[in-house]
């Protein structure tokens, strides 16, 4: 059963690294529900990933990131790349992100531009696992920029500039105080600025005052900490859209020129497997429901203390005759 299983997914493995889009979407599936296979998934895709340029588009809901990602995706077909998209939305409850999808589908990418979309499962640490097995399964298939849309940034469960090489950050005239957003987070994250709906009154001034900001920010532009370039767009009319391109590409070719951008991949990793082992002991302790009951129990009559059952419940965890019930991919 299980091998058969095994040589089912080691056929669809074949042909994702042969770029096939249906078999990528079908191992995306299996990673993203975190299946039995994903071991088996991982040993042949990961020596295959690295290649691809992770973009990270975040900012607050309605600021035109769909649209930009679908310009950016067009322009890049347009100049032979092979760009895919990840649209992760942390707050919807629909399971499967057909919502996204559709939302993006509707815009009318052409069919080569390969999309997903990510909805919450409500648990700690998956959705992050989940958009970064997207990204490596994405990469291994040839799949080259990655576009990963994300809302907010700072407090959302994913914190794209982690698993991003890039991180777009993308504001709007008008819509709040552009520069308290910027205060609340998001110039840590950001390598590149957008003012999105250039269109609207306002551009030219959230444009001074980001630049403001930028110049008097406390310890100024350092080699750790470069200023973010700011590009103006109007993505409903596919305006700034090439400059946007060509500040990512600048950002990736002066972050591999000071270290920067393996420095920050091996951060990434790190958060990555960081990620894993808090999912793993989370879907693991959702087995001791009971055992958790009575244990709660006997530190209730002062049998044990609440470190003593810590330490019980801890060491079951770690056992490794205990496994994790998966949820099961179809
Ligand atoms: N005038 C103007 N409208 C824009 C521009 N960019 C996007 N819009 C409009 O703004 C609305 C939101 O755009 P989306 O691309 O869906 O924004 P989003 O950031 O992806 O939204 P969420 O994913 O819901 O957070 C849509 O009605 C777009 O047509 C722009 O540059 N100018
Ligand atoms: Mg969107």
């Amino acid at each position: 059963m299980t091998e058969g299983r095994t040589t089912a997914t080691r056929t669809l493995l074949e042909r994702l690294l042969e770029g096939d889009a249906l078999a990528t979407a079908r191992i995306i599936s299996l990673v993203e529900n975190r299946s039995d296979e994903t071991g088996v998934i991982y040993d042949r895709i990961f020596p295959e990933t690295g290649r691809a340029h992770r973009i990270g588009l975040t900012g607050p809901p309605g600021a035109g990131k769909s649209t930009l990602v679908d310009g950016m995706a067009r322009a890049l077909l347009g100049a032979e790349r092979r760009p895919a998209v990840v649209a992760v939305d942390p707050t919807s409850p629909f399971t499967g992100g057909a919502l996204l999808g559709d939302r993006i589908r509707m815009r009318h990418l052409p069919p080569e531009v390969f999309i997903r979309s990510m909805a919450s499962r409500g648990k700690f640490g998956g959705l992050a696992a989940a958009t970064v097995g997207a990204c490596d399964v994405l990469d291994a298939a040839g799949f080259d920029p990655l576009l990963i849309e994300t809302v907010g940034v700072g407090q959302s469960e994913v914190d794209i500039a982690d698993a991003a090489d890039t991180t777009v950050v993308i504001l709007n005239p008008g819509a709040g105080d552009g520069v308290q957003l910027l205060k609340a987070g998001m110039m840590e994250v950001a390598d590149i600025l957008v003012v999105n709906k250039a269109d609207h009154d306002g551009a030219d001034r959230l444009v001074e005052e980001i630049e403001a900001f930028l110049e008097f920010r406390e310890g100024g532009s350092t080699d750790e900490r470069p200023v973010p370039s700011v590009v103006r767009t109007v993505a409903t009319e596919g305006k700034g859209i090439p400059d946007l391109l060509k500040a990512i590409e600048s950002h990736r070719a002066r972050q591999e020129r000071s270290g920067r951008f393996e420095d920050r991949r091996r951060r990434s990793l790190e958060w990555m497997i960081r990620n894993l082992v808090t999912e793993e002991f989370h879907q693991r302790g959702g087995l001791f429901g009971e055992e958790l009951s009575e244990l709660a129990e006997k530190v209730y009559r002062r049998e044990e203390t609440p470190y003593t059952a810590m330490q019980t419940l801890l060491s079951r965890v770690l056992d490794p005759d205990r496994r994790p019930r998966r949820r099961n991919a179809k």
